[in-house]
């Protein structure tokens, strides 16, 4: 049975990682590779009831992260473990870094708390890889026309967001900072590359 792969994107609201992460999971599976592609929050189907909540009604910071955390925690539980164990491919449009990103450096939450939140109540789970899609935020907000209220919380908080993840982006080999500012097919010639360099594809 082939090794199953964890791979995130991540990324502020409009930074293409959508769209290059369905180019992921083509290319895996014109491989051969049986890919599992799934988001947070909404992966599951109690967390397509907790991404309503999330999205539209407004509230504290820390109530903010652990329902995020509790979309997580479905998600790890239900399908991302089982489908790692069974050795697919699992592509998360998000995960884990967008709590400590939006969350701990956009909305001031403590990032020791996530952390914590992430080692001992979600198992600590990490993906092998995680691509993050740098943009301006006010070119990503250009691309969306800001549909909820995340979205709208406007460009100070997304730099504080885009600034989280470049200064996560250092603290592992994981991560993998992709110039979003380009064209899509640009983007992906960079994000091909990696997964091809790091050895994903045998
Ligand atoms: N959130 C959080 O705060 N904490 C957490 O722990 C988690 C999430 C897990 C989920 O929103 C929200 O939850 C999100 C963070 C927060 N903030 N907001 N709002 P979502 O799931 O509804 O959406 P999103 O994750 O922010 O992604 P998105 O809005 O779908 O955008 P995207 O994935 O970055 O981009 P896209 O869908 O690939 O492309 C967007 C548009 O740009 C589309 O028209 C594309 O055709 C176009 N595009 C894509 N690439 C390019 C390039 N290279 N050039 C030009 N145009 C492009």
């Amino acid at each position: 049975m082939s090794r199953g792969i964890f791979i995130t994107v991540e990324g502020i609201d409009g930074s293409g990682k959508t769209t290059q992460a369905l180019k992921i999971k083509k290319l895996f599976e014109t491989k051969g590779r049986k890919v599992t592609f799934t988001k947070e929050p909404g992966g599951t189907k109690l967390g397509a009831k907790i991404r309503e909540i999330l999205l539209y009604e407004d509230m504290n910071p820390v109530s903010e992260f652990l329902l995020f955390a509790s979309d997580r925690k479905e998600h790890i539980q239900s399908l991302i473990l089982p489908s790692i164990e069974s050795g697919r491919v699992v592509i998360s449009d998000r995960f884990h870094d967008s709590s400590v990103a939006y969350q701990g450096f956009g909305r001031g939450v403590s990032l020791e708390f996530i952390e914590y939140v992430h080692d001992k109540v979600l198992g600590g789970i990490l993906p092998d890889l995680t691509f993050i899609f740098d943009l301006p935020p006010s070119k990503g907000l250009e691309r969306l026309h800001s549909r909820d209220r995340i979205e709208r919380a406007g460009l100070e908080f997304l730099t504080r967001v885009r600034n989280g993840y470049l200064s996560i982006a250092k603290t592992s080999d994981r991560f993998i900072v992709i110039d979003a500012g380009r064209d899509k097919e640009s983007v992906w010639k960079d994000v091909e590359e990696e997964i091809l360099k790091r050895g994903l594809i045998v």
